[in-house]
């Protein structure tokens, strides 16, 4: 299976699949990522553009990808010896060309010249418009140079398009990548598994983080494909909570929301358990109230159903709940309505995954929901916060905040959760604590 993925087969078809969507007169530009400075002279570690490596599988920064119906071409990296020794073997355009089955390849000096050439007798380009501000300025210029050629009889690209159709392409997933992702939730099985065990009142949050951290890289992960949240106590009510200095309290939750890249694909995963050895019995009393909300979205995942009828179904589930907690008065329907669910529960119920932790593709389509369709990866995450300085709450409730998440595929009736051994039921988390 993973050979599969790394020999340039996968990529290949999805160069065609492309190209089948570009009808004559279509051209389709896209950008490899490019360093990112983080301070002076240093960089952040590189991380292709999820784009550029979905199609190409090429790990190399500022490389560009040109397709046309019956054209293929990238320019690459060049080898030069003196380069490589500073920052790494290269490619090169021989073998990328060959790889990739490409019409041509170029060395990246190129470009300059042969994208006036590219766009010539083009009328419509594909392209992401709005992500690299400067190479949306060089391409509007070529655009420009190569229309004002019309006294020539010749035309450039009038009309810039988004390219949607990869999105939607990235959206399904295949049963490579579906095996890809199970690795990855496996790894952040071992991440969370490893702090139920090891957390203790007195530790760092940033100590989870490291041992989050440690359990990717061991296993062969980038990191997390985004950043660790580690929220202990009152800290969860801060949904992206990323400071993870402060101690952990015994009597506190911690909430945990973390999942590893590998393989450029990502888990999206949140557990909330006990600093100390158990949940306290209010503490547990909410938890039972996510974790139902959750189990109820899970099953909800189906082919055919539309994704945000999941979140209407679950802010219906929570909002009774609170009712019958007192926290939320008068009836279902009027706390629907006037929203005031949202001091508790403010985010939605989840979003698509997979190389980006919010993955590409359409939720509408011509303004009305979509429904999920087998192949598609979605979290379902709902939770409950309750404000520690809003003094209308009962004491033991204020500071507590827990949310659950899980990763699951849409498959037919039944949904697949990808994340379902890392355990979320109190009994289970509790006897890995003791
Ligand atoms: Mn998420």
């Amino acid at each position: 299976m993973k050979n599969s993925y790394t020999n340039y087969d996968v990529y290949k078809k999805r160069i065609a699949q492309v190209q089948a969507q570009l009808k004559d007169g279509e051209i389709f530009v896209l950008f490899a990522a490019e360093h990112q400075i983080r301070n002076r002279d240093v960089e952040y570690k590189f991380r292709q553009d999820s784009d550029f490596f979905y199609l190409t599988g090429i790990n190399e920064s500022n490389s560009i990808l040109v397709l046309s119906k019956k054209y293929s071409c990238m320019f690459c990296l060049p080898k030069v010896k003196e380069q490589e020794i500073w920052t790494g073997i290269r490619l090169g355009k021989d073998f990328i060309k060959k790889s990739l089955s490409l019409s041509e390849a170029f060395d990246l000096e190129e470009w300059d010249k042969k994208l006036p050439e590219l766009l010539l007798n083009h009328h419509s380009l594909y392209y992401f418009f709005g992500v690299n501000s400067k190479r949306d300025q060089e391409l509007l210029h070529v655009c420009q140079t190569v229309c004002n050629r019309a006294r020539d009889g010749k035309f450039g690209p009038e009309k810039i398009i988004q390219p949607s159709f990869l999105h939607e392409m990235r959206l399904i997933k295949s049963e490579i990548e579906i095996e890809l992702l199970k690795e990855s939730a496996e790894i952040t099985k071992q991440g969370h598994m490893r702090l139920m065990r090891e957390t203790k009142p007195g530790m760092m949050e940033y100590e989870l983080e490291a041992l989050l951290e440690e359990t990717y890289l061991r296993n062969g992960a980038w990191g997390g494909g985004y950043g660790h949240i580690v929220a202990g106590g009152k800290n969860a009510c801060v949904l992206h909570y990323v400071a993870n200095n402060e101690v952990l309290q015994n009597g506190d939750l911690v909430l945990v929301d973390s999942g590893a890249e590998k393989n450029y694909l990502t888990a999206d995963v949140t557990r909330t358990f006990p600093v100390g050895k158990k949940f306290t019995e209010v503490q547990a009393y909410i938890y039972e109230i996510v974790l139902a909300s959750q189990k109820n979205a899970i099953s909800m995942v189906q082919q055919g159903k539309k994704f945000y009828d999941i979140q209407d179904a679950t802010v219906r589930f929570l909002v009774t709940c609170l009712l019958e907690m007192n926290i939320l008065e008068g009836s279902v329907e009027e706390n629907i309505e006037n929203g005031s669910y949202k001091r508790f529960y403010m985010h939605k119920i989840g979003h698509y995954l997979g190389m980006d932790v919010h993955d590409v593709g359409k939720y509408f389509i011509e303004g009305k929901r979509r429904n999920l369709e087998n192949g598609m990866v979605v979290t379902i995450e709902p939770g409950l916060y309750f404000d520690p300085e809003d003094e209308s709450l009962p004491d033991d409730f204020r500071g507590i905040g827990i949310r659950i998440e899980d990763n699951i595929l849409v498959s037919g009736k039944k949904p697949i959760n990808l994340t379902q051994a890392i355990p979320k039921e109190i009994i289970d988390i509790e006897s890995l604590k003791s």
